[in-house]
């Protein structure tokens, strides 16, 4: 496992933060406007939804979530990401620019009360934005520490109203060949398809970004939906999900189905378990040349490690 990367950011570890402390007072007054100007001049419409949802951000942070390192600068997230869909390379940022997030729309069927369709700009209006600062970390051991905007998962589930029968969730990123030239490959499964449990999927870390570093989620990030789930690999968080389905079956995921003794259903980080090509006892934290030691559930075990209470024939860690 190679990784380069420039040191050359100069900026303050954590400007982000009174920046944005700054900026979130300012979107408060920006949304007293806009409601202001709404009550009187009805039918006013925003020149698109895009420019609509951009209104939202920065969101109020959520100050339960806090790190132990400095955020990762966006420039250094930008220009290190998987998104296998517009190529293998880590610098896929330009060639994501193709992928196109509006308009969009989420399917949620499978084992729901009513199986809909929703414009993503609906969600937007239905489950209010936060921001959270989470740890990010790929089986190929780089890390990264990001500021999300989203809203909790379950806040999610509350909305999609699935039926007491299901037990997973499925999540599953678009899938349009002319859009995402790296589709065209016939080697791999596509589409990209991740899975949780219904009790992983209700976890409070369990989180579904629309946004990042306080502005809607570029392409290369997985505009204009993607998933965090912070305690397992990064291959789990799913990027530009189109449909979510509630079903009884564990879904067939992407990475499970490419290299299955590599890549499991689970995916929960611990440095005890290596990759069966490489040590996961520490990690390379991008945009830096430090690395540190892995932790159990990366760091989040106090909140999840009940989730697997009793799970002893299962292969938690791969
Ligand atoms: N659709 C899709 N989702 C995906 C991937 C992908 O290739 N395609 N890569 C995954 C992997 S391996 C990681 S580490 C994260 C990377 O997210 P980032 O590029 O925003 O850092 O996205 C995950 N989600
Ligand atoms: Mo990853």
């Amino acid at each position: 496992m190679l990784i380069r990367q420039r040191r050359g950011w100069d900026l303050p570890e954590l400007s982000a933060t009174p920046e944005s402390v700054f900026l979130n007072r300012r979107s408060v007054l920006a949304a007293g406007a806009a409601f202001a100007g709404g009550a009187l001049g009805a039918g006013v419409r925003f020149p698109s939804a895009r420019a609509e949802g951009a209104s939202l951000y920065p969101a109020k942070r959520n100050e339960a979530y806090t790190l132990d390192r400095p955020l990762t600068p966006e420039a250094d997230n930008t220009n290190y990401n998987n998104f296998y869909e517009y190529g293998t390379s880590k610098h896929v940022a330009s060639a994501a620019e193709a992928l196109k997030p509006d308009p969009w729309t989420v399917t949620i069927d499978g084992l729901v009360e009513k199986p809909r369709q929703v414009a993503f700009e609906d969600l937007l209006k239905a489950l209010p934005l936060e921001e959270r600062l989470y740890r990010h970390r790929c089986v190929e051991a780089w890390s990264m520490t990001v500021p999300w905007t989203g809203f909790p998962l379950k806040a999610f589930v509350d909305y999609a109203k699935p039926l007491g029968s299901a037990k997973y969730m499925q999540l599953q990123t678009f899938m349009d060949p002319k859009m995402a030239p790296g589709q065209k490959s016939f080697f791999y499964p596509w589409p990209y398809i991740e899975g949780v449990t219904m009790a992983e999927a209700t976890n409070e870390l369990a989180f579904m970004v629309t946004g990042a570093y306080g502005k809607p989620l570029p392409n290369v990030m997985g505009a204009p939906l993607r998933l965090a789930l912070p305690w397992k690999y990064g291959f789990k968080s799913v990027k530009s999900i189109t449909k979510i389905s509630f079903v009884e079956e564990r879904p067939k995921t992407f990475w499970a189905a490419l290299g299955p003794d590599e890549y499991g259903f689970w995916a929960n980080v611990n440095p005890a378990v290596p990759h069966p090509r490489w040590s996961q006892a520490s990690e390379a934290i991008l945009g830096t040349d430090d690395r540190k030691p892995t932790l159990l559930y990366n760091g989040y075990a106090a909140q999840v490690a009940s989730l697997y209470d009793g799970m002893k024939g299962e292969n938690l860690f791969m």
